[in-house]
């Protein structure tokens, strides 16, 4: 007998998908077996009986298989050969041990001669997995180097929230289908978020309206009833517009603003500025689109805000963000079910983490180093001696990337990457270590839009040498000798400590039955409320000072770049995770495209399809030109962190963003640049 010349389905296995993504879906994959014996994925859809999932995975995700079975993804330890300078890199298969000796015997060296501030580690969410992301950090915090600050994405949206309202509760999504008006405020749901529109089309059915306030015209506006376009950088001011016709037209809710807010005086004072015609005069949007706005959210019980993260990416989005969540505390929908704001759901998740990831090894003097600003912390005169990448793609998704790859390309600094794919980081190391994924090692998840918790066994056998993030780092501590227990932990270690809490969020999830259920929803009550009467703040109130107050930016005052830049996610990727995918990449239009609106291209004289060259005080890039209306005069969009090979000069978009910081949390500014936008030769 030949062997089959298409592999033969298996079997079908449930597991949750590990992404940067809010809905954590619960996933159905076909497993089968190819002519070599070895077991792969073929097949991924959603769980049809999983409650949130219902049944479908995203556009991007039922091609996570192409992604895994990738023909260039790395699955033997990798040593660079040529000169970091070169364009194209060329590497050597080593083994692990050789390998694992090598970078273990120039991490002992840097800490014997410079200390552990010479070895920085850098990571981000590419996987969600307690263990092989927020557990994995527990050897670098055992060595003492650097505390990496993990503000590339929430950082700005959380401290907002944290000053208000506590931890971050959310509205339980299966709640929505309750809300008569849903507004989805700076976030790209139907691209970003998209299990929450069945939700939505319940409520919609049910006669919910529905709108989306967003500086551009995306997938989003289009499924709404109503897209308010407003400026981007202005929420506050159009937050404190609808507060002002809230105070004034006693839509207000007396009982809940006494018994469970803190500081409504300060709070109206700073709203009665904001007539509609000046909120009108800042937002871009008219005089009877705020009246109707106000009116909307001041008379429609119960209204649902989904915020996302979108809005926070500004100089001052900490503020704009904590302006909007804080209008259900004014109108008192935390009283009602499937009313209030979400940001995110993750506070929900008491698990005990004190001693996650090394947590409790952390020592006040530890410097630390916001991820952000990786570009300056790679300068020479830092003196790192070597940067350790796991879960994160920085030459294409950090701010400044131009510099940070000029950093990576430095002789004197050790890289190490650990990646599942040939990332443009991956490119730039002295060593690529090959990475398991979801299916190939055993994690569990918490979500950031829902209130289910997960568990994945290994499920594949890993193709070639590919390890857990976990297990390359167990192996370098016994080479340096480590002897922190933690570092150690197995996923069924760290199982039994994250549920070894008396949390009533946890009551009756043991570990045993996680793992025999797979995924468990958090004992919540069913009717969970959470900011009904209160919020676990300090004072237990929502807190509502300092009132937000709207501040220009600085930015906004060079006339050399008259244009704002906004650079949100692509629909058919997750971050940079799938642009190496053909058919992901054509979807996405092939190559990224700059969106401008038709004044700008008339007045700076730009065709459609044309190449520009867009440069900010950061830098420069060219992009292939879209002329339209969905852009707003005075602001372009380029969607998506693309992968380098598919734009036209190499390069991410994050070539011309800044490493500016937020007002709160120290977080990214990605939709922050000022640019210039210029004819460029093909
Ligand atoms: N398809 C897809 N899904 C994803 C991702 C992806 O890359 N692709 N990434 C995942 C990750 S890591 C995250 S953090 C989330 C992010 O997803 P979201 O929470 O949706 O946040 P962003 O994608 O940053 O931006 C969303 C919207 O904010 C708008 N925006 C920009 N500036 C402003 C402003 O000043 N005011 C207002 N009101 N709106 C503004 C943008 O135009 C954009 O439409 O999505 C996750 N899901
Ligand atoms: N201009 C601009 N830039 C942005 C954004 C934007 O909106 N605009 N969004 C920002 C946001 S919100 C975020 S969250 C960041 C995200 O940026 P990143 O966290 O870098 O996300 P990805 O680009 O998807 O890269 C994740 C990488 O982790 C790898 N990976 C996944 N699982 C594992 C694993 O188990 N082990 C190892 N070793 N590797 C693994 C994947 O292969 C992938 O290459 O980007 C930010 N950058
Ligand atoms: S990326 Fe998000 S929407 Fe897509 S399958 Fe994963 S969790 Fe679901
Ligand atoms: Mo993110």
């Amino acid at each position: 007998m030949t062997a089959p010349l298409l592999p033969v389905p298996t079997r079908d296995v449930l597991l949750t998908c590990p992404l940067d993504c809010p809905d954590a879906c619960r996933l159905r994959i076909t497993l089968a077996r190819g002519g070599d014996g070895q077991e792969r994925a073929v097949k991924l859809t959603g769980d049809a009986d999983h409650p949130y999932t219902r049944g479908f995975a995203c556009v991007k995700t039922v091609h996570y298989p192409a992604r895994q079975n990738h023909p260039e993804r790395p699955l033997y330890p990798l040593r660079r050969v040529n000169s970091k300078s070169d364009a194209d890199p060329i590497f050597e298969r080593v083994s692990w041990e050789e390998a694992l000796d090598a970078i273990a015997g120039r991490l002992r060296t840097l800490l014997d001669t410079r200390g552990p501030s010479s070895i920085l580690r850098y990571h981000y969410a590419g996987t969600m997995g307690l263990m092989e992301n927020a557990h994995a950090h527990t050897l670098w915090r055992a060595l003492g180097t650097p505390e990496l600050e993990e503000t590339i994405c929430a950082t700005a949206g959380s401290a907002a929230w944290t000053l208000g309202y506590g931890p971050r509760y959310g509205v339980d999504p299966l709640d929505v289908p309750h809300a008569k008006l849903i507004v989805l405020w700076g976030i790209n749901s139907l691209s970003t978020h998209s299990h929450l529109t069945p939700q939505m089309t319940a409520a919609r059915k049910a006669g919910a309206r529905i709108i989306h306030v967003d500086p551009y015209r995306n997938r989003t506006s289009v499924y709404a009833d109503q897209h308010l376009k407003l400026k981007p950088g202005t929420d506050a001011a159009l937050a404190l517009g609808v507060m002002h016709e809230l105070f004034a037209h006693g839509w207000t809710d007396a009982t809940y603003i006494a018994e469970a807010t803190l500081g409504i005086d300060e709070l109206r004072e700073a709203a009665a500025e904001w007539t509609p015609e000046r909120t009108a005069a800042v937002t871009g949007l008219s005089v009877q689109e705020i009246r109707e706005f106000a009116r909307a959210i001041g008379t429609t019980r119960p209204t649902y805000i989904r915020v996302g993260y979108g809005m926070t990416r500004h100089e001052f989005g900490g503020t704009n963000l904590r302006a909007v969540t804080l209008l259900p505390a004014l109108t008192g929908d935390w009283r009602l079910r499937g009313g209030g704001v979400t940001l995110s759901t993750g506070g929900a998740f008491a698990l005990n983490r004190a001693r996650v990831g090394g947590a409790d090894l952390l020592k006040p003097e530890t410097p630390r180093v916001n991820m952000n600003e990786l570009a300056n912390a790679l300068r020479p005169e830092n003196e790192l001696g070597a940067l350790v990448v796991y879960n994160c793609n920085p030459a294409v998704v950090a701010p400044d990337s131009a510099r940070v790859r000029a950093g990576l390309q430095r002789e004197d600094l050790m890289v190490v990457v650990l990646e599942q794919a040939m990332t443009e980081t991956a490119r730039h190391a002295d060593y690529v270590l090959p990475a398991t994924t979801f299916m190939e090692h055993a994690d569990v998840y918490t979500s950031y839009g829902h209130h289910w918790l997960s568990y994945n066994p290994a499920t594949l056998e890993a193709p070639g040498e590919a390890r857990p993030n976990t297990w390359v780092f167990g192996e370098l501590a016994r080479r340096l000798g480590v002897t922190e227990p933690a570092v150690y932990w197995t996923v069924d270690d760290l199982l039994n400590e994250v549920l070894d809490t008396p949390h009533p969020h946890l009551a009756g999830i043991t570990p045993e039955r996680l793992k025999a259920e797979g995924m468990v929803h958090l004992n919540l009550p069913e009717d969970w409320r959470p900011y009904a009467h209160g919020a676990p703040t300090p004072s237990g109130k929502v807190q509502l000072s300092p009132a937000p107050q709207h501040r220009e930016p600085e930015a906004a005052l060079n006339p050399d770049f008259p244009l704002r830049l906004l650079t949100p996610p692509a629909h058919h990727f997750l971050n940079s995770t799938y642009g190496n995918l053909p058919n992901l990449t054509r979807a996405e239009g092939s190559e990224p495209h700059a969106l401008i609106h038709p004044a700008d291209a008339e007045a700076y004289g730009l065709a459609d399809g044309e190449y520009a060259r867009l440069t900010s005080e950061v830098g420069s890039t060219r992009r292939r030109l879209r002329v339209t209306e969905a852009a707003q005069p005075g602001v372009v969009v380029v969607e998506g962190s693309w992968w380098g090979l598919s734009a036209p000069d190499g390069e991410s978009i994050n070539a011309i963003t800044a490493q500016t910081l937020t007002d709160l949390g120290g977080g990214s500014t990605f939709h922050n640049t000022r640019i210039r936008v210029e004819r460029a030769e093909s």
